[in-house]
């Protein structure tokens, strides 16, 4: 594959999906012009699974199920729209990937890596994000601003312990391997966390001219 593929990750309010969209413009002013999409979702059907994720029951989801619709609505971004996107030599940026499996379900759920690992080879094969972002938050200031935001969906009304948990393993992956992963610190102003993407856009668009 030609493209690369970068994805932005970080625990809940982090602000991924409103950098991503200033990370798109910067690309785009030097001629370089993303496919943005997100997870779960990204296509048709993956955004029906996605409706299904979030949504609220009397019924607590086991946490195989969702671990399963996760990767099944994975499997149909891939193939519909990250793979051929990059096939054609695309930047593709993604709103959260399989980070955010490990981070929510292993870290947050306590699901073995090791099964998550399996599935991620299964379904991906060799396919794994070139570049993560991960937008760092302390628990307390994401939730604030999610919550002021809009109503809370079903992972957003987890209790504390789990988005601790959540944030910890994003940031213990980042540590183990420094050349694709880096952590944005994301608790200052808008201003501040563009200023430390920069460096980064710098990068990406170097590989692009390339
Ligand atoms: N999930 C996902 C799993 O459990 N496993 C998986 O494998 C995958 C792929 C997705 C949920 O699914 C889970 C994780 C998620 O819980 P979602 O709606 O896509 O649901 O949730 P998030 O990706 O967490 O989206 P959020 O909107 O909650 O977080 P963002 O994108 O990090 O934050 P953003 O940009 O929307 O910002 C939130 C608010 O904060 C403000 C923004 O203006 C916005 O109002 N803000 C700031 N305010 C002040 N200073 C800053 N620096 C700010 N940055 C943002």
């Amino acid at each position: 594959m030609s493209g690369l593929f970068i994805t932005f990750e970080g625990p809940e309010g982090a602000g991924k999906s409103t950098n991503l969209q200033f990370f798109a413009a910067a690309l785009r002013e030097s001629g370089c012009d993303p496919l943005l999409t997100r997870e779960p979702g990204g296509t048709p059907i993956a955004e029906r699974i996605r409706e299904v994720l979030l949504s609220h029951y009397d019924e607590p989801m086991c946490s195989d199920a969702e671990l399963l619709l996760m990767f099944a609505a994975r499997a149909q971004h891939i193939d519909r729209l990250i793979r051929p996107a990059l096939e054609q030599g695309q930047v593709v940026i993604s709103d959260r990937f399989t980070d955010a499996t490990y981070a929510y379900q292993g870290g947050g759920r306590g699901v073995a890596v090791e099964r998550i690992a399996v599935l991620e080879d299964w379904v991906q094969g060799d396919l794994r994000p070139d570049l993560t972002l991960v937008f760092d938050v302390p628990v307390e200031i994401g939730m604030q601003r999610a919550r002021a935001r809009s109503e809370l969906d079903r992972f957003e009304v987890e209790q504390t312990a789990f988005f601790e948990a959540v944030r910890r393993t994003y940031l213990d992956r980042a540590a183990a391997d420094p050349e694709r992963y880096r952590v944005i610190d994301a608790s200052g102003s808008l201003e501040q966390v563009a200023a430390a993407m920069h460096p980064v856009i710098t990068q990406v668009l170097e590989h692009w001219h390339a």
